[in-house]
């Protein structure tokens, strides 16, 4: 069967609130100045776990660049910027955040201190005092407030954990710590870490807070893979450098006109041309409009390599292209959101060795935001023209311009740095999954949820939109953080099918926490994929149509370490921020239970009789 992961690019706008604007900072950072345009794209620094442990410091700061851009950054205590963490199934990891966001004025332009207050002098704690004392029930979220959420992982969506409904870590306080065990069947390959508060997290990633994750052992999926020296290139999104600068015409081709949508971001032009509505960056190296001066890869001659990609953008989608004289070459892809494309055949009773060292060779990888590609690049001749691209994506007429632009030039060179990393040789297989394979499972009910969009003011369709992610049957709202009641209730053990539909003009990409899922059909049609994502992109409705687009997901509620609640959203994180997200709690495995679909009487997060830990 063909397998049709790359053709899910298709159709479908983008748009955004605006929240609360910081004040340019001052502070020395000069650690985390970042690179030129054209410069060598260098591998981030490493951590690397130490007899089952990675332990480290990140301290979160943030700084005005020279160009005005406003930029957040994550440090290691060696002051390099958003450390690869590379662990081993089975390690722990202990993280320690520590916020040196810089305050926000207060209304007469004063900045604020945002540490801990006096004490009032009673028996009352001030808010603020709150705040910095109980990072794991904090209600507050600020431009200043942030977090961490471990894209990708299956780990409790508990405090210090991968919490983000309720852990907030405000400026001021003591360094927060993470603490948990990757899991000893969590699939090798590349997952990342980003905050996650809502309402704010759309500027924060769009600063350049996200970091890869990396779970150790990949050869051990493929043979192919072993010895290969290996490349991270994580795509960042931000806000045009130029913001005034207009598209060139190309031959007699005028510009696209430059139209913008309620939220103020470029609209798509249609044309795979004109300004983009997001500068992109290569590992920190910036690409910017209007030139597109190519950041710069330097490779061995004749050098196979394995590349992993993350797709760090807020909400700019990739199709990634490497083009050999213009002409697009194969890449062999090996593993897609972490998860290896032949994850069927670890499955308990699954004899599929036939169907071992499976690898897409595939012209072009389509990656939302949020979406990892994994594969093997099969090396260049020493005198070759090369490059990095990504084409341009039809994000609908709603959505965000995203034109065809280089992203890197790929020279061959004998004095090509050596890399850092290479893949072992050894290779002892894979445990096999702890449950049955996904598509062997059959489901216990069938839900709908779809995303709208509204104007705020219906008589007024530019004025901001209201973005929306619904469970079929509920009353369309945006996701209220103040809610104490789940959109979804499910109990662990259970697999259920979602088919999720795209009512609007413009992509989405839909994300959930916690678990990986199966994509059973696209748009109607049967897919039925051997691996596993966590984002997914779902087209966007023509306007016309009597049925809207949709995938319909195989979601797998099995693993005990998902008790709790958490989230899912559209991971364009504008929409997110905007609304776009709803929240699920996973009770514990009873012997006889009835699954509910979260109606007004249903249990709620907190005095319910569902055992969890989530305080939500
Ligand atoms: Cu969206």
């Amino acid at each position: 069967m063909r397998i049709s992961i790359f053709a899910l690019a298709a159709f479908a706008l983008a748009s955004a609130s605006c929240f609360a604007q910081r004040i340019p900072s001052q502070p020395n950072r000069a650690a985390c100045q970042r690179p030129a345009p054209g410069s060598i794209v260098t591998e981030p620094a490493e951590i690397r776990s130490h007899n089952g442990v990675l332990k480290a410091d990140l301290t979160y700061v943030d700084f005005t660049a020279p160009n005005g851009q406003e930029e957040y950054c994550y440090l290691s205590k060696h002051g390099n910027e958003a450390p690869t963490l590379r662990v081993k199934p089975g390690d722990l990891l202990i993280l320690r955040l520590k916020n040196e966001l810089t305050p926000l004025p207060d209304p007469a332009g004063n900045s604020t201190v945002q540490g801990p207050a006096a004490p009032a002098g009673n028996s009352r704690v001030t808010p603020m005092a709150m705040r910095v004392s109980a990072p794991c029930a904090s209600a507050t979220m600020t431009p200043l407030s942030t977090n961490l959420h471990f894209h990708g992982l299956t780990v409790p969506p508990t405090c210090h954990e991968d919490d983000v409904l309720r852990t907030m870590v405000q400026p001021g306080s003591a360094s927060f710590e993470y603490k948990f065990r990757i899991p000893l069947d969590q699939p090798p390959g590349l997952y990342w870490y980003h905050p996650h508060v809502h309402g704010f997290t759309n500027a924060q990633v769009l600063g350049g807070a996200s970091g890869a994750l990396i779970i150790e052992g990949i050869q051990r999926v493929n043979s192919l893979l072993a010895g290969l020296p290996e490349r991270l290139f994580i795509v960042r999104d931000q806000n045009l450098v130029h913001p005034d600068a207009q598209p060139v015409q190309s031959g007699n081709v005028p510009p696209p006109i430059v139209l913008r949508d309620p939220e103020g971001d470029i609209l798509n032009s249609g044309t795979g041309g004109g300004k983009p509505a997001k500068d992109l960056s290569i590992n920190f190296v910036p690409v910017p409009f209007p030139d597109y001066q190519p950041a710069r890869i330097l490779i061995r001659p004749a050098q196979r390599e394995f590349w992993r990609v993350l797709n760090a953008s807020a909400i700019t989608y990739l199709d990634l292209q490497l083009l050999v004289d213009n002409v697009p070459q194969p890449v062999g892809v090996v593993a897609l959101d972490g998860i290896p494309i032949d994850e069927d055949s670890n499955a308990p009773g699954t004899h599929a060795a036939a169907d071992k060292n499976r690898v897409l060779w595939e012209s072009h990888i389509f990656l939302p935001p949020a979406g990892r590609a994994e594969f093997i690049f099969n090396g260049l001749p020493a005198g070759a023209h090369a490059s990095f691209v990504t084409r341009t994506v039809d994000t609908g007429p709603a959505g965000e311009n995203d034109p065809t632009r280089p992203l890197a030039t790929i020279t061959v060179s004998l004095t090509a740095p050596e890399l850092a990393s290479r893949l072992p040789v050894a290779r002892t297989p894979l445990p096999h999954l702890a449950f049955a394979w996904l598509g062997d499972v059959k489901p216990v009910r069938t839900r709908r949820l779809y995303f709208s969009e509204v104007p705020q003011d219906p008589k007024d369709p530019n004025s901001p939109t209201v973005f929306m992610l619904t469970v079929e049957g509920q009353k369309p709202v945006p996701y209220n953080p103040h809610s104490r009641k789940p959109n979804i209730i499910v109990h662990q053990g259970d697999v259920e099918d979602w088919i999720v539909e795209n009512r609007t003009r413009e992509l989405h990409a839909f994300h959930i926490h916690q678990i990986h899922f199966m994509l059973l059909d696209w748009n109607g049609v049967p897919v039925a994929e051997p691996f596993l994502r966590d984002t997914v992109n779902v087209a966007y409705w023509d306007g016309k149509s009597p049925q809207y687009p949709s995938v319909k997901l195989r979601m797998d509620f099995r693993d005990p370490r998902i008790v709790g609640a958490f989230v899912y959203h559209c991971h364009l994180l504008e929409h997110e921020d905007g609304g776009m997200m709803g929240t699920i709690l996973v009770t514990r495995k009873v012997s006889h239970h009835t699954a509910s679909s979260a109606p007004a009487s249903s249990g709620r997060f907190r005095g319910s009789k569902v055992v969890t830990s989530a305080k939500f």
